[in-house]
């Protein structure tokens, strides 16, 4: 279970914001977590605090430099035997199961980079590993780092509730999810599919499957490798629609 969430990042501002957002920042805010940040600037020395410098062969951009951020993560890491990830663009990409192994922890030691990236160096000496979102440029670990946070906290017991159990549901079959709707009944001329107002939740349950596993089909074709699908999915999938 996690208690303690330690970042280290040239904008704790910005990170200490997330203890204001939704219900995992309540679980922040309340002190169930404590979020602490640990600034590299804090550990530079020198008149200018410089926390970047010129790369060593030239090209564009700054590095950060490796000895304030080595201070501010060896603070961030103190007193615990946890793992010290870095987010970074050259990372291993994070998933649901990433998360839940983060999730896991008693306390998150995350490292964000800014700049073009962080004196490899320290990645040697004081990473144990590295995560990525994806492949699309954040301007810094920041962005990453927030969504780990959530995604880590809301996975916490207690912090969600009774929403928790479906959302967990959805993922762990791996399957994108069905569409959802509310009232008014017509809306724009558009109507609610028939089923879900007809009380028949054994006919809604399988419309929902249908619609879950058609989308997966389409959108992400590639989540349908991890899947078992049964009988009853191979027959939902046969079946046609009015309107298909
Ligand atoms: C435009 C700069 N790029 C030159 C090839 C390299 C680069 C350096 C630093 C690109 C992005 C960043 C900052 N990004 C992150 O620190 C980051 C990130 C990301 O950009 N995408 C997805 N996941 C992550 S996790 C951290």
């Amino acid at each position: 279970m996690l208690t303690e969430i330690h970042v280290v990042t040239l904008f704790p501002d910005w990170i200490r914001q997330l203890s204001t957002i939704g219900l995992t920042g309540k679980a922040l805010s309340d002190g169930r977590i404590t979020l602490r940040c640990f600034n590299p600037r804090d550990y530079a020395a020198g008149a200018h605090r410089s926390v970047d410098d010129r790369p060593y062969g030239g090209g564009p951009g700054m590095v950060m430099r490796p000895e304030p951020l080595a201070l501010a993560i060896q603070s961030a890491a103190a007193d615990s035997d946890q793992p010290v990830a870095v987010l970074s663009p050259q990372g291993m990409r994070v998933d649901q199961r990433s998360i839940e192994r983060l999730a896991g922890r008693r306390r998150l030691i995350l490292v964000c980079g800014r700049y073009e990236g962080i004196d490899e160096r320290v990645v040697d000496e004081l990473i144990d590993e590295e995560w990525s979102l994806g492949d699309f440029v954040l301007s810094g670990g920041e962005y990453a780092a927030a969504a780990i946070i959530d995604a880590s906290i809301r996975l916490q017991p207690g912090v969600l509730g009774h929403e928790q159990s479906a959302e967990q549901d959805s993922f762990s079959q791996g399957l994108l999810d069905c569409p959802h709707y509310t009232r008014p009944e017509i809306w724009r001329d558009r109507a609610v599919p028939e089923v879900l107002l007809s009380g028949d939740h054994a006919a809604i349950k399988r419309w929902r499957r249908r619609q879950s596993l058609l989308r997966t089909l389409h959108r992400r074709p590639d989540l349908l490798q991890n899947v078992s699908l049964d009988e009853t999915d191979r027959r939902l999938l046969a079946e046609t629609e009015v309107g298909e």
